[in-house]
């Protein structure tokens, strides 16, 4: 029987910070997992090192599920982020493993295919309608059949999601840039691009919205409602998941789709939602809730309510998760549409393979495992940095939802 023989945390930053678990077996086979926590990389690494890596040595690496209670019941602290983040990493590597042992690609290994494509949504966004509206035209352009659209605000700096050069990167700041929200001016401001956005690509067209955790419920219930003549394919955290019991109030005011789920990582921390189904897409992820084995539970959770995937997919979560959440997305019977943000041109100096994108959707690799592989000497590279992601702040001083 093999065992695991090597843990390493590999930490590098091609054009952003990542971190990634490498997992190497007594028969040499090596497993890759993602462990990047956007802002917190180093915890999540710690986690890893200093309490992962040595519970790994010598067991076998088959044993996934019991590896998964092993590490989840046994930390006794369990759930958060953290914790989440580096068992997932633990959990995919294992899963990686297994595809290459097995010689085949891991959606094989998930039930095999459910469709024959991912259907993916790129990121359009401008400082201005017209320069949003050019965005758009450029992701049609580019193949893709569903697009999120976001449009700064004038006069509100701290509008979410808004291209600088060509790319939005959050967590490009040494120390939290401190970013002044305007709600009202959002309130009035957004449906109106929206419209325009809804205009462009015609009535039908998959047209997405992040409102990004920054209203009240019934400022979220207010926005939902004034675009409902859009017919949005979803709006995209509207409001702080911390009280679930806010998503009734949305529910009773509007019927503009929901999606939710990217900064949750268990299958507790959504089961309210899914079951009251106060949600329509679930964003959980491969990285931040658990890896492949949780996250699966999530979706079958998900499946007997009415509840679709939408999974998270910005830059900050590697080409590792990327291609590990395409196989689950071409496995599973629920699936509604995978994030697809890109990434920057260096990332694939350091991860090579993994799910390709073509006509708007992504595809799975056929490698056996994952498909994705790690450069170390380009890693060496790129030397990690410490980068926070902004905060808000309303007009008054006050710290905001970011
Ligand atoms: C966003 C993310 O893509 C999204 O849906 O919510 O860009 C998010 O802000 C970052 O991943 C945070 O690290
Ligand atoms: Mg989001």
């Amino acid at each position: 029987m093999a065992t695991i023989d090597r843990a390493e945390v590999l930490i590098t930053s091609p054009g952003r910070n990542f971190v990634t678990l490498r997992i190497t077996t007594s028969d040499g086979v090596v497993g890759l997992g993602d462990a990047t926590l956007n802002g917190r990389e180093l915890a999540v690494a710690a986690y890893l090192r200093d309490h992962l890596v040595p519970l790994l040595i010598g067991r076998d690496p088959a044993r996934i599920e019991d590896m998964w209670q092993y590490l989840f019941r046994g930390a006794y602290w369990r759930r958060g982020p953290v914790t989440m983040t580096a068992i997932a990493a633990v959990d995919v590597a294992l899963w990686d493993i297994k595809g290459r042992v097995a010689g085949l690609p891991l959606y094989q290994l998930l039930g095999g295919r459910s469709r024959e494509e991912v259907l993916v949504y790129a990121h359009a966004s401008g400082s201005s309608v017209e320069e949003m509206l050019d965005d758009v035209a450029a992701a049609r352009e580019a193949g893709y059949r569903a697009i999120r659209v976001q449009c700064a605000v004038p006069g509100s700096a701290g509008t979410y999601g808004v291209k600088k050069n060509g790319r939005y990167e959050p967590a490009d700041h040494a120390l939290p840039d401190e970013q002044p929200w305007d709600t009202e001016a959002y309130l009035q401001f957004a449906p109106g691009y929206l419209a325009a956005a809804r205009e462009a690509l015609g009535d039908g067209f998959p047209l997405l919205h992040d409102v990004h955790h920054r209203l009240a419920p019934l400022e979220a219930a207010r926005f939902g409602r004034s675009v409902e003549p859009l017919h949005l394919f979803w709006m995209e955290d509207p409001t702080p998941v911390d009280s679930q019991d806010s998503f009734r109030l949305i529910r009773q005011h509007t019927t503009t789709p929901i999606a939710v789920g990217e900064t949750l990582s268990s299958i507790y921390d959504v089961k309210q939602l899914i079951t009251e189904q106060l949600i329509d897409y679930v964003r959980t992820t491969v990285v931040h809730a658990g890896g492949i084995t949780h996250l699966r539970r999530i979706f079958d959770l998900a499946d007997l309510y009415g509840v679709r995937s939408g999974s998270h997919g910005a830059s900050d979560l590697s080409p590792v998760t990327q291609s590990a959440a395409v196989h689950l997305d071409t496995a599973i019977p629920n699936f509604g549409i995978q994030e697809h943000m890109g990434y920057p041109d260096l990332v694939a100096e350091v991860f090579h393979g993994g799910a390709t994108y073509a006509g708007g959707a992504l595809h799975p690799s056929e490698e056996p495992g994952l498909g994705v592989t790690y450069d170390d000497a380009a890693a060496a590279r790129f030397e990690y940095s410490p980068k926070y992601l902004p905060v808000a702040r309303r007009l008054d001083g006050s710290v905001h939802d970011w």
